[in-house]
């Protein structure tokens, strides 16, 4: 059986070296939703939490402050220091009790953070304790760093945010998939994450398909309407919206963050952090950088109701420059583990260097591949986002809907582009000028 209470060491759990099997999925029969009341009794007596916050739990101060569309989380300060803790709900919290969500959320991004602690070290928050029967993870506290999106809407900048995002995605997308871990270990981590059905049954439902259809949670801004139907009379692009979400349903290539948006990612000006990962699923390697592209395109298209004119041209060319770093630092480190850690059942060096071959058109066909996926879920999440349940604040924080309306309208126009033309679009330089022109547009 699975341990209900772990302690953790940081990268404890090397990749592939410890399979899991559905069967160690945990026991929540004692769970218990904590309060800011309850919390410190629950955690009063665990070394790992003691050695971080105080040994007096009476000292220690209690708040939460999750603000997310699932779970609690609570900011636990004391003499010492402060943690956080994240506990998932056994329900949907912007929605409510109606939408009940299974506590085993929490195991998947558990075991989702220890792996991507091993694959980008440093990347993910130091997990301190782990309680699987209450779905509750102990976790380094990040301080000063607040969420990016709020970064984004305000016109900060951060140093190195599109390298250090892309080389994330690049060296977690490589390192678990069959280009590098060995295949038996692999399949086993498949199998695990491939339980991670009701969260998966999210994305399948909000990301891929409730935006082209009048699914009974979607809404959307005034004005919106002839886009909108637009986009919901577009046979040819519903069809290449579940040929994407075919591929995302059945092609596991690497273990994804599953929810790589603006929103799970934590900055100060200088530090990048990648948080959250309970919707992890093996699934294409283009799943995490499209969505975290499409997050980037949306903070673009929103600038114009959140700066002034003097400050708008610069912040968004800082935007697109993020943007394209995104995209070359994924190739480049992902070229880089393609000749120093491919190791795995795929393209093996046995085949090509070692026979005196190249296998450098082998790489660029993968790289297309990878590209068109992400192309592809960047449209879609550019959809979901302003069509379906959960909506994004670089957005809906622009109260006037009269201006939000047009700006949402242009996201939209392109986000059908990239669907319809991934495959002929070759390169990020090509979104990049067609986000310019639509920034432009007048689409209502
Ligand atoms: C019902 S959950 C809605 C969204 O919130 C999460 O952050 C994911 O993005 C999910 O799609
Ligand atoms: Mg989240």
């Amino acid at each position: 059986m699975f341990a209900s209470s772990v302690p953790i060491k940081r990268g404890a759990q090397q990749q592939g070296s410890e399979p899991l099997s559905n069967s160690q999925l945990p026991d929540s029969a004692n769970y218990e939703a904590m309060t800011v009341q309850t919390l410190a009794g629950r955690l009063g007596s665990v070394a790992a939490v003691i050695e971080r916050v105080g040994t007096e739990a009476s000292d220690w101060s209690v708040r939460e402050v999750g603000d997310g569309n699932l779970n609690l989380v609570f900011i636990v300060e004391g003499p010492v220091g402060a943690v956080v803790v994240k506990q998932a709900l056994p329900y949907v919290r912007l929605v409510g009790e109606s939408w009940p969500l299974p506590l085993t959320r929490a195991f998947f991004e558990y075991h989702a953070l220890t792996r991507q602690a091993a694959h980008d070290p440093g990347r993910v928050p130091e997990i301190f304790h782990y309680d699987a029967e209450q779905a509750l993870i102990v976790m380094e506290f990040l301080t000063p760093h607040v969420i990016l999106r709020g970064k984004l809407i305000a016109g900060e900048k951060v140093k190195d945010l599109g390298r250090v995002l892309g080389e994330f995605c690049a060296r977690t997308a490589f390192r678990s998939s069959d280009l590098c871990l060995p295949t038996a270990a692999r399949k086993a981590d498949a199998a695990l994450f491939l339980a991670n059905v009701e969260l998966c049954a999210i994305t399948e439902d909000l990301v891929f398909t409730d935006p082209y259809f009048d699914a009974e949670l979607n809404h959307h801004t005034v004005g919106l309407d002839p886009v909108v139907a637009t986009l919901r009379g577009d046979v040819a692009m519903k069809a290449e919206a579940q040929h994407m979400l075919a591929k995302f349903a059945s092609n596991g290539e690497t273990l994804a963050h599953g929810d790589l948006h603006t929103g799970s990612v934590m900055c100060t000006a200088t530090d990048t952090r990648v948080i959250d990962p309970e919707f992890a699923l093996y699934g294409p390697m283009g799943f995490d950088i499209g969505m975290l592209i499409a997050n980037f395109l949306m903070a673009y298209f929103s600038q114009p109701a959140h700066r002034s004119d003097a400050e708008l041209g610069g912040y968004q060319d800082w935007i697109m420059d993020v943007t394209a770093e995104v995209w070359s630092s994924f190739v480049m480190e992902f070229r880089h583990l393609w000749a120093t850690e491919r190791t795995g059942i795929l393209y093996p060096k046995s085949m090509f260097e070692d026979q005196g071959h190249s296998s450098e058109d082998a790489l660029n066909a993968k790289l297309a591949m990878v590209f068109e996926d992400a192309i592809g879920v960047c449209g879609i999440e550019m959809h979901r986002r302003i069509l379906s349940l959960a909506h994004n604040a670089d957005f809906e924080s622009i109260e006037d809907t009269s201006v939000r309306a047009p700006l949402e309208a242009r996201c939209l126009m392109m986000g059908r582009a990239l669907i319809l033309d991934r495959a002929k679009i070759t390169s990020l330089d090509t979104v990049l000028a067609m986000a310019r022109t639509m920034n432009q547009e007048q689409v209502l």
